[in-house]
């Protein structure tokens, strides 16, 4: 056995030890991982799913969570929480692309016309798909949360057609499919932590980074980077999921009380975020920011022809959900 997989199934054996203990008298800590500061959306969220489980469970469940990128960054944090050393979290479906190829098609940009439509996708077929795609990679999605939509910044100029990327430097979340996307537009595009990001800007390591309001305003990066150039290439969904045999252990009441409490983050985290979104705006406005709108998208979405086409071709199986997905928006 190679070291990885033998180091996977002694992790794998180590959760199903502590799913035991987690059912048994005793209660464990389901330790959470979260990158955002506790004033966000989703550390709201979260902050609800654990109160009402550690509520409703009397004590039995003990749900933590642990916010700011604490716990380490999010490509680990995804490793983590599928093997079982953190409980559970709420991931960008961005970087869990790259754990599960079905969560990957929401990364093909401009696949979701609008939130509404990327909501009604989420709560169809297609989210079903997706979800079955994460249990198999070993993360139980138990919501979906908002993260609206992405758009390009940077230090140097508006970026209104896709050549104003020329010569520009990115960072992108861990996902091959956002080089491609960076790339095809013309621009150089680099793999960063969320967490590193603000020093690189402030120190030239790269000219810019992508992300909505609300990040964009708590990260700070607005203080280096200001020029938003309103893109919204992606419209990437966030999953509250927790590890797969963690959940499997639970009982038929305790698996109730998760999902009710996730039911009831998803509400809260969904009307906080429209109403951070406008907030960040308005905030990061009136610190001088150069926000432009860009109201022909034509030229950066046909750009994105070649990496419709890599993706099918490495993944010919996917070819019929990103059809549904592209369908159920006509
Ligand atoms: C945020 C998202 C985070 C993280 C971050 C990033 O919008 O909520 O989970 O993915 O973007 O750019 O790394």
């Amino acid at each position: 056995m190679n070291t990885f997989l033998k180091n996977t199934t002694l992790t794998i054996a180590a959760a199903a030890m502590t799913v035991a203990f987690a059912t048994g008298a005793e209660a464990r800590e389901w330790r959470g991982w979260n990158i955002h500061p506790p004033e966000y959306p989703v550390s709201e969220g979260m902050e609800e799913f654990a109160r009402i489980i550690n509520e409703k469970s009397g004590g039995e469940l003990e749900a933590k969570v642990y916010h700011g990128g604490v716990l380490g960054d999010q490509p680990d944090a995804i490793q983590q929480v599928r093997l079982g050393g953190l409980d559970w979290a709420v991931f960008n479906l961005g970087p869990l692309g790259e754990v599960a190829p079905e969560a990957n098609v929401v990364s093909l940009p401009f696949i979701f016309k609008s939130v509404d439509a990327m909501h009604v996708v989420m709560d169809g077929p297609a989210g079903q798909q997706i979800a079955d795609g994460l249990i198999k990679a070993g993360l139980q999605p138990l919501g979906w949360y908002d993260s609206g939509a992405r758009s390009f910044y940077n230090t140097k100029h508006p970026i209104n057609t896709p050549d104003d990327l020329k010569g520009l430097k990115f960072r992108v979340m861990s996902n091959d499919l956002y080089v491609q996307m960076v790339a095809a537009l013309g621009g150089n595009a680099t793999p960063m932590p969320y967490g590193e990001v603000y020093q690189s800007l402030k120190t030239g390591v790269i000219d810019g980074a992508e992300n909505n309001y609300p990040s964009y305003d708590s990260s700070g990066h607005f203080e280096a980077a200001k020029f938003y150039s309103v893109t919204q290439h992606l419209i990437l969904p966030e999953c509250l999921c927790m590890n797969k045999a963690v959940y499997d252990g639970l009982s038929d009441d305790e698996k109730k009380i998760v999902h009710d409490a996730a039911d009831a983050s998803v509400t809260l985290q969904r009307a906080s975020w429209a109403a951070r979104a406008e907030k960040s705006k308005e905030k990061v406005v009136a610190a001088g920011i150069e926000v432009n709108e860009i109201a022909n998208k034509d030229a950066f979405q046909s750009a994105m022809q070649p990496v419709y086409d890599n993706f099918i071709k490495a993944n010919p199986d996917l070819a019929g959900l990103v059809k549904a997905i592209q369908d159920a928006q006509k």
